[in-house]
């Protein structure tokens, strides 16, 4: 396989309102970003993704586009953004800009024209659709965020469809005149001398060919919208073709709704992208309906099967965003561990698990330093309108308020949103002054200052599974390893193995409170790294303390 600069690379997602707010009005900004720089060069990071900070209303804190090729005012400026990719150049950091070509808001200039009249030269810019006879939505689909996908216009008289917000209408990508601005912005972005793109929601933009009524997935008639519906590869062809590929572009696509069998034409040789956001090892807690209240309960061997099942496609084409947070999961130390077993040890293990995996690996803001889930003491604290719609929804459903209170926010989207835990200052040093979001109110034990001040801490074992990826010589054998699962037959281990001709190691964890033992094929020649002193190992057979895990070499 050729060698691409990405492969060797680590990604570090940056949530721009909560990371560090540069100028004490409580919302995070690209000056903020900019005052980190250090920080992230200190852990040796390669890219910075940054979530939206174009103008925008903000109904999804920026997943909602005013305007593409400006700044919104509480983020900065286009003249700081510029000086933020030039001085993050500087220090080796490239940047990947998020981008949102779904939908717009419903208040960019081109949906403003769009909806003013039907003979609009914007108007087929969107999808627009006549009532049913009785007035109701052309059909039956429920949009991501709850409610229907079709919001009435009274102007007009038609119904515009949105997949998620009724403030981020569908652009209509049927449209080739659309097409070619998209396109045209998009290059625009990459003449400015960033990396590339996390590319949001992009399986969402083929529509179904008929928007005819599908069968009901809730008692109320709906049934929620799909993703990557027939057809799509054109446009991702098109996309690839006209904008990404002309500056050579790493695009990383959040693309819900892709098979595992449908991988290599995503993002094999000849694929749409360099590298997928899968979402079957963070989603298997809920069921498929997207509902965060619809829990399931699953085992080791099930997050074992995901990621496997993704990794034997990726041994053979193609390339992984590894991944086990962002914004909008839960933080995974509470989601992969139980409350009682979370710590340091722990919050270890799962660093160490992920990170060897073939692929490139993805830290989002505060995963570093183990930050956790929040519990506000009402859902009026809650700022996220998912949330909000979910919360609601569990209620529709007859599930009893507290419970839907527990479900709900176990999975809202704004446990990965809190501010950056900076220092133990009041909010979490994130700012001086009342954040948008409250802080969690751990800040005072969880923090970067502390993390900085304690060379057993979280932080510096990530700082150190970065140095051995892309800096050891065993990095050739993380990077470009093939990927094996030798670990069927231990429901509490997780072990594989990344092999290349001449070289073998084996990563090995334990899930479990009490000693494991695993009986390892190779002879060990060295311990790389894990998280306790030493390692227990007699002929072979290597016994895990509580949540042990180790990266050994094998001869
Ligand atoms: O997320 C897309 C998204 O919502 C899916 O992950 C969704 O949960 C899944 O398809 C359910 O089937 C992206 C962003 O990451 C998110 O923050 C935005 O709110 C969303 O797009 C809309 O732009
Ligand atoms: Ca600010």
């Amino acid at each position: 396989m050729s060698h691409i600069w990405w492969q060797n690379a680590v990604v570090y997602q940056i949530y721009p309102r909560s990371f560090y707010d540069g100028n004490g009005d409580g919302i995070g900004d690209l000056t903020g970003i900019m005052e980190k720089l250090d920080y992230l060069a200190g852990l040796g990071i390669d890219v910075i993704w940054i979530s939206p900070v174009y103008e925008s209303p903000m109904d999804d804190n920026g997943y909602d586009i005013a305007d593409y090729q400006n700044i919104a005012s509480e983020f900065g400026s286009m003249e700081e953004m510029k000086l933020l990719i030039q001085k993050a150049k500087e220090k080796g950091i490239e940047i990947l800009m998020d981008l949102v070509i779904n939908h717009s808001s419903d208040e960019h200039a081109w949906f403003i024209e769009s909806k003013s009249d039907r003979e609009n030269p914007k108007r087929d810019w969107y999808i627009w659709r006549n009532p049913k006879e009785d007035g109701t939505p052309p059909n039956n689909l429920r949009a991501i965020f709850g409610g229907s996908c079709w919001t009435y216009d009274e102007k007009t008289s038609q119904y515009y469809f949105h997949s998620f917000s009724k403030k981020q209408p569908d652009l209509n990508w049927e449209n080739r005149e659309l097409r070619r601005e998209l396109y045209q912005m998009v290059r625009w972005w990459l003449e400015q001398g960033i990396a590339g793109f996390r590319v949001d929601a992009i399986t969402f933009i083929k529509k179904p060919e008929m928007f005819e009524d599908v069968t009901p997935d809730e008692a109320d008639g709906t049934a929620v919208v799909k993703p990557n519906n027939p057809g799509i590869g054109e446009f991702l062809k098109e996309l690839k073709e006209e904008a990404f590929d002309v500056y050579d572009a790493l695009t990383v696509a959040e693309a819900p709704g892709v098979t595992k069998e449908e991988l290599p034409e995503f993002i094999g040789e000849d694929g749409y992208f360099s590298m997928l956001i899968e979402f079957d090892h963070v989603d298997l807690d809920i069921d498929d309906s997207g509902r965060w209240y619809r829990t399931q309960s699953w085992k080791l061997e099930d997050f074992k099967k995901a990621v496997s099942a993704s990794q034997e496609i990726v041994n053979k084409t193609g390339w992984s965003a590894l991944y086990l947070e962002n914004h909008d999961q839960p933080r995974s130390l509470n989601k992969f561990i139980p409350e009682k077993d979370r710590g340091l040890i722990s919050a270890k293990l799962l660093a160490t698990m992920y990170f060897f995996l073939r692929g490139t690996p993805f830290i989002y803001q505060g995963q570093e330093i183990g930050m956790t889930n929040v519990r506000y003491d009402s859902i009026a604290e809650y700022d996220d309108l998912s949330t909000i719609d979910q919360y609601e929804a569990a209620l529709r459903e007859g599930i009893p308020e507290e419970k839907a209170y527990e479900l709900v926010t176990n999975r809202s989207r704004d446990n990965s949103r809190t501010p950056m835990q900076w220092s133990e200052e009041v909010h979490g040093g994130f700012s001086s002054a009342d954040p948008w979001l409250k802080a969690n109110d751990n800040y005072d034990r969880i923090n970067v200052a502390q993390s900085l001040d304690d060379e057993d801490s979280l932080l510096y074992y990530y700082k150190d599974l970065i140095d051995l990826r892309k800096n050891s010589v065993h990095s050739h054998v993380f990077v470009h390893g093939i990927f094996e699962n030798v670990s069927e037959d231990y429901p509490d281990i997780f072990a594989y193995s990344r092999r290349l001709p001449q070289k073998e190691v084996i990563i090995v964890g334990s899930f479990s409170d009490r000693s494991q033992y695993y009986k390892l094929k190779g002879k060990v020649s060295k311990k790389i790294t894990g998280n306790y002193e030493g390692l227990n190992l007699s002929n072979g057979l290597l016994e895990l303390r509580p949540y042990e895990a180790v990266v050994l070499e094998l001869v």
